[in-house]
């Protein structure tokens, strides 16, 4: 399987994320990058390229253009706010208050988020539009008649949605991708996103729409970030309805049971008939992960991969979340494998 991938993605390190009370350093690092990459390595593959330019246009149909805008410019404008530290939301648009964008950088980064633990700094838009063009660049490797493609994406994409960043996530890398192959034929495509976290930014991208199926397994958000979407009722609506799948799980739920949901998210899939396949891939499901509270195993993760496999469809793995870093090349890696000698 060739791999995509850039060092792009160092440029988006914060020092600093909110969590419990504290600002620790994120686990969303760039050692997560360098594990996969030496798994890959010591796996055999041998494919390593860089992305081409990205083409924003694509991107502009799937973000927002305000939305855009803030991205590009949040950075230097929190910096001639006179702030010290890294862009960290603070105040949001809450029940009953005015969804208007502010001219101030305390306002905007409110406007914009849906979580406030990801911080923004100087190389972050860099980063993420170095980790969209990774994504894109596979997408059109796929469209050209490839069976499999890895983009080893950095920042994740799937909680960002239109004009929302957070959850790690700045562009929805895999909706991109998405869109890529519509425009590039596709009449249909699913997007299969195992990431322990509900890929909230995608639903809503893609919640009217019939062209892409939105298919996620993850930890219930009556427990689990991003806690305020993800429940098994939403459906889709106006022409998306029925093209949207959630299955919410519980605290602790192991392989028997998550299996058992991607078994019937796959046959949701066949039934769709996609052209081509994303898979938002999040290894966060780990037993060992830090922030999630799923049961899967190492074995596990090789198991599901051909399952994948075996839907036989053109397939784009997109790189979105885990967090037990010293384990996460071992577990993406055995998904690719699991995939190619399914
Ligand atoms: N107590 C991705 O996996 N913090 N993003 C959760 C739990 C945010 C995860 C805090 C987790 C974001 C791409
Ligand atoms: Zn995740």
């Amino acid at each position: 399987m060739r791999v995509i991938c850039s060092e792009d993605h160092r440029k988006h390190f914060p020092k600093g994320e909110l969590f419990g009370g504290q600002l620790v350093r994120p686990f969303e690092c760039p050692e997560r990058w360098d594990f996969i990459m030496g798994r890959l390595k010591d796996r055999g593959f041998n494919t390593f390229e860089a992305p081409s330019p990205i083409d924003m246009t694509v991107v502009g149909q799937i973000h927002d253009a305000g939305y855009l805008t803030f991205l590009e410019t949040s950075w230097p404008l929190w910096a001639a706010a006179g702030f010290e530290g890294e862009a960290l939301p603070t105040v949001i648009p809450a029940r009953r208050m005015q969804q208007r964008e502010p001219d101030h950088i305390d306002g905007k980064l409110g406007y914009y988020c849906m979580a406030i633990e990801t911080a923004i700094t100087p190389g972050t838009w860099d980063a993420a539009k170095a980790s969209a063009a990774i994504a894109q660049t596979g997408q059109k490797i796929i469209s050209g008649g490839e069976r499999s493609v890895f983009a080893l994406c950095r920042p994740p994409g799937h909680h960002a949605a239109s004009d929302l960043f957070g959850g790690y996530c700045f562009l929805n890398n895999a909706a991109i991708a998405a869109q890529g192959f519509l425009n590039d034929g596709a009449e249909r495509v699913a997007i299969l996103d195992v990431d322990f976290h509900h890929g909230n930014g995608t639903q809503d991208i893609f919640y009217r729409r019939n062209d892409v199926l939105f298919v996620s397994l993850h930890g219930q958000p009556q427990d689990a970030f991003p806690h305020f979407l993800g429940y098994a009722d939403e459906t889709g609506a106006g022409d998306g309805e029925g093209y949207n799948v959630n299955f919410p799980m519980a605290p602790g739920t192991p392989f028997a049971e998550w299996g058992a949901a991607l078994e019937e998210g796959c046959r949701r899939i066949a039934d769709y008939a996609p052209d081509a396949l994303v898979i938002s891939l999040g290894v966060d499901t780990y037993e060992k992960d830090p922030i999630s509270f799923f049961k899967l195993t190492q074995e596990d993760f090789t198991t599901y991969g051909g399952r994948i496999a075996a839907m036989g469809l053109p397939t784009l793995f997109v790189m979105e979340g885990g967090y037990a870093v010293e384990e996460i090349g071992i577990n993406t890696v055995n998904v690719l494998t699991g995939f190619e000698n399914g």
